[in-house]
């Protein structure tokens, strides 16, 4: 067992008004994750901007913070080995016309403006520990063993 870590995932205001949050959480259940922290909550304008910082100067980005400040969302905390990378693949392409059947946005999805879920991104170094430090406080989130955990890892 190497490299556990924790990532940042947020199911969007199209998947919690599709009812996708339990078959979300149940793809990353099923897959050995360990669900740490968890929030039900509405975005209020600037946390949405600075959650897309990085996104700013583009011309979604007014539609973008729009989306995601509509309707509430499921922000969570999942961690696991090789947490950040794992999930990423398991979401898939950011447009679902082009993520691979079997990932999450290429099974629940059909429109970039629309894809469902957000998770932080392996190829930004930090990105995990930022966004997780955005939308929780240390309190926030929990250690603990899963009952599986010595099966599931080596
Ligand atoms: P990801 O969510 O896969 O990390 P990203 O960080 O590049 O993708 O973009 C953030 C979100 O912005 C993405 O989930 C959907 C939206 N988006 C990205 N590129 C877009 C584009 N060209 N037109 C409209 N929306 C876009
Ligand atoms: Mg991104």
């Amino acid at each position: 067992m190497s490299d556990r870590e924790r990532t940042f995932v947020m199911v969007k205001p199209d998947g919690v008004q599709r009812g996708l949050i339990g078959e979300i959480v149940s793809r990353f259940e099923d897959r050995g994750l360990k669900l740490v922290g968890a929030k039900f909550a509405q975005l209020d304008r600037e946390l949405a901007e600075r959650h897309y910082a990085e996104h700013e100067d583009k011309p979604f980005f007014e539609d973008l913070v729009g989306f995601i400040t509509a309707a509430p969302v499921f922000a969570m905390v999942w961690e696991g080995q090789d947490a950040v990378r794992q999930i990423r693949s398991m979401i898939g392409a950011t447009d679902p016309a082009e993520a691979a059947p079997g990932t999450i946005r290429g099974d629940l999805g059909l429109d970039l403006g629309r894809n469902v879920i957000h998770g932080s991104d392996h190829e930004d170094p930090g990105a995990n520990e930022r966004e997780i430090g955005l939308f929780f406080d240390d309190d926030e989130l929990t250690d603990y063993e899963r009952i599986d955990e010595t099966w599931l890892y080596e």
